[in-house]
């Protein structure tokens, strides 16, 4: 899966329409490097970022979707927004993928009325404040229960089992501890019997272990990446698709010979 973002450069006057262009760009070279899912999101929700309105929100990623949909890619939408959930599906998209894991009003229901897959992931408070204080006892376990629910919550809602993604949410109110904690636990994820995304792309938990800024952080991305692969997941959501799919290209040559 590799990540689009929509969000308008206030350095350059192009402002929107340049801001879709590039996107829409970006995705085909994404998927020239080898990526299946285009995740496209208009709102930041790395920590401390501020909200953006749903409709703005909106503005921004639905012409995109719909080009890169038109251009017969499989596209994702990474919105805890319902409105944009829906704007998204009406032009195509084919997965909602929500920080939020679909706690926001009416998103369990705009999804199920759709044949889209879902990626539920698990974040411990908002984006605003969730690196302030993260706690728990025992991370791997509190994070698969609450998947677990969130799962049991889609299902009720009428989306099917083979439909639902679950995610641990690195980065998302963890400290680096629980971070390593959840990717050397991850296979225990599994047993809840649903495929595993994992993004740990350029996140700063790979800052802390190599010293290295965002821009730096390729290597220890791919490292990352291969190490949830190995340990069972599905999906990995990237940046750096080329590399990325290098790596596993040899990960998939050892494991499933030639
Ligand atoms: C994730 C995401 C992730 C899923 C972001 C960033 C923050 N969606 N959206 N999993 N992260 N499913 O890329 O640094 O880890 S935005």
């Amino acid at each position: 899966m590799g990540i689009i973002n929509v969000t308008p450069d206030s350095f350059s006057d192009g402002g929107m329409h340049m801001a879709v262009d590039q996107a829409i760009a970006h995705g085909r070279k994404l998927i020239a490097e080898g990526a299946t899912i285009l995740d496209v999101g208009g709102e930041s929700t790395r920590p401390g970022a501020q909200p953006v309105d749903p409709q703005e929100e909106l503005k921004r990623v639905e012409p995109v979707v719909a080009a890169l949909v038109q251009e017969g890619f499989l596209v994702s939408i990474d919105t805890r927004h319902t409105e944009v959930m829906r704007g998204a599906l009406k032009v195509g998209a084919a997965m909602v993928n929500d920080v939020n894991g679909l706690r926001a009003e009416g998103a369990l229901n705009a999804c199920a009325e759709s044949n889209a897959g879902v990626c539920l992931m698990h974040m411990q408070g908002t984006p605003q404040t969730m690196q302030l204080n993260p706690q728990y006892t025992h991370v791997v376990t509190e994070v698969t229960q609450f998947l677990k629910e969130r799962a049991e919550a889609a299902e009720h809602a009428g989306i099917p089992r083979n439909r639902i993604c679950l995610d641990p949410g690195f980065g998302f109110g963890k400290t680096v501890e629980h971070n390593l904690d959840l990717l050397r636990g991850l296979s225990s994820l599994l047993e809840l019997g649903y495929p595993l995304l994992a993004g740990l792309s350029r996140k700063s938990v790979l800052g802390a272990v190599t010293g290295k800024g965002t821009e730096d952080r390729v290597y220890s991305s791919v490292a990352a990446a291969l190490i949830a692969i190995q340990k069972g997941a599905r999906i990995v959501r990237v940046h750096d698709v080329a590399a990325t799919q290098h790596a596993l290209a040899v990960w998939s040559a050892v494991e499933k010979p030639l």
